[in-house]
């Protein structure tokens, strides 16, 4: 049997304990959330968990609701094969990025995190600025960072060193692993940092090899991996975050790749009205156009003919390059929503005008 302690449960959440503690609850650590349902681990088992009524009054926000890695009072039922949440204790730490829109939300990402591996490409998807973000976003919820390199066995080593110094130098940062999950070179050097009882939890873009990381520990292709399509806009393989447990006895947890981790600048350019922009690039010849001299690129021909300003354009393409065209994505997400289809209608009745 397995002690809440091997599980992450320490001092600190004891102290909380009292204040949550009702007769006949039990404690267990949230190890994977799918939409509203959850699992749950205790000393025993994982088993599925379902969300007392009350969260649905008395919650202000999602972020109070609980995520991955959160330590919570359940009452089991079924001969304790299934729960219900009734608490969540304070987090120690956690990871959460900001949500689209003007509002400033939150997403949680992730709760009491020991580490955060900080998973970029050292091939197409390596970015010092995205890189930048992850860092405050490690720093936002009291989480040490380290940084780990993938895919090493695409660029040559000359290569490697310099973006490992570049890294150590403008991020100031410490502890930057580089490995391969190809031919295994520097896996050991990053495996030692796994300490028994601690939680690690890896982020990054979709397609850095996340997943892969965790097989490679696991020894076997138990997750899902894919690769990356062309475009650079394939899916995410993994859905959901998930807590892997690791025979050697840390955890891990698992999360779908992001893309929008640089929101804030993002919604600013939002409201400076460059859905236009991202409409027109959808009647672009191409989709992965860089509207800078591709044919049939829509948006290059509202330039030429007067309907956009090049003065719109040029910011917008200056936006696009800082923040990752990728990382816009979720714009498309809001045109869904039928404000913002209104909203676009108004604008090209008024460009009509
Ligand atoms: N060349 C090379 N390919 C790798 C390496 N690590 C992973 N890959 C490949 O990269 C692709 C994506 O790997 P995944 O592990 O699915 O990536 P992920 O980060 O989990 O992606 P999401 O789940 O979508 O967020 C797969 O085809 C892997 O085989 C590596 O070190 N070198
Ligand atoms: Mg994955
Ligand atoms: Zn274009």
């Amino acid at each position: 049997m397995m002690k809440l302690k091997d599980l992450g449960f320490d001092q600190w959440f004891e102290t909380h304990f009292d204040a949550l503690h009702q007769d006949g609850h039990g404690i267990a650590r949230v190890s994977a959330v799918d939409r509203g349902s959850y699992l749950i681990k205790n000393e025993l088992r994982e088993i599925p968990a379902e969300l007392a009524g009350k969260f649905q009054f008395r919650i202000e926000s999602s972020v109070d609701l609980p995520c991955v890695g959160d330590w919570v009072t359940v009452q089991y039922h079924n001969d304790d094969t299934e729960a219900i949440i009734h608490g969540v204790f304070p987090r120690k730490s956690f990871l959460r990025r900001k949500c689209a829109g003007e509002n400033v939300d939150f997403q949680m990402i992730a709760a009491n995190i020991d580490i955060a591996f900080i998973v970029q490409s050292c091939h197409f998807d390596f970015n010092m600025k995205r890189l930048e973000r992850y860092l405050v976003m490690a720093a936002d919820g009291h989480v040490e960072p380290i940084v780990i390199l993938t895919k090493s066995d695409l660029i040559s080593h000359s290569e490697l060193e310099q973006k490992l110094a570049a890294i150590k130098q403008t991020v100031a940062i410490s502890k930057v692993f580089a490995l391969s999950n190809i031919t295994g070179s520097g896996f050991d050097e990053f495996q030692q940092v796994l300490i028994p009882g601690k939680t690690y939890c890896l982020l990054g873009s979709s397609g850095v090899g996340k997943t892969t990381i965790i097989n490679r520990l696991i020894g076997q292709n138990t997750f899902n991996t894919n690769a990356v399509s062309g475009t650079g806009e394939g899916t995410h393989t993994t859905a959901r975050r998930q807590l892997i447990f690791l025979n050697q006895g840390s955890m891990l947890i698992d999360t779908p790749g992001m893309r929008e981790v640089g929101l804030l600048g993002v919604s600013e350019g939002v409201k400076q009205g460059f859905e236009y922009i991202i409409e027109l690039s959808e009647k672009c010849r191409y989709t992965n156009c860089s509207h800078t001299q591709e044919p049939d690129c829509a948006v290059l021909s509202a330039v030429t003919n007067g309907e956009l300003s090049k003065e719109r354009y040029s910011s917008y393409m200056k936006l696009k390059k800082e923040s990752d065209y990728h990382e816009m994505s979720y714009v498309d997400k809001r045109k869904k929503d039928r404000a913002f289809g209104r909203f676009i209608k108004s604008a090209k009745k008024q460009m009509k005008d």
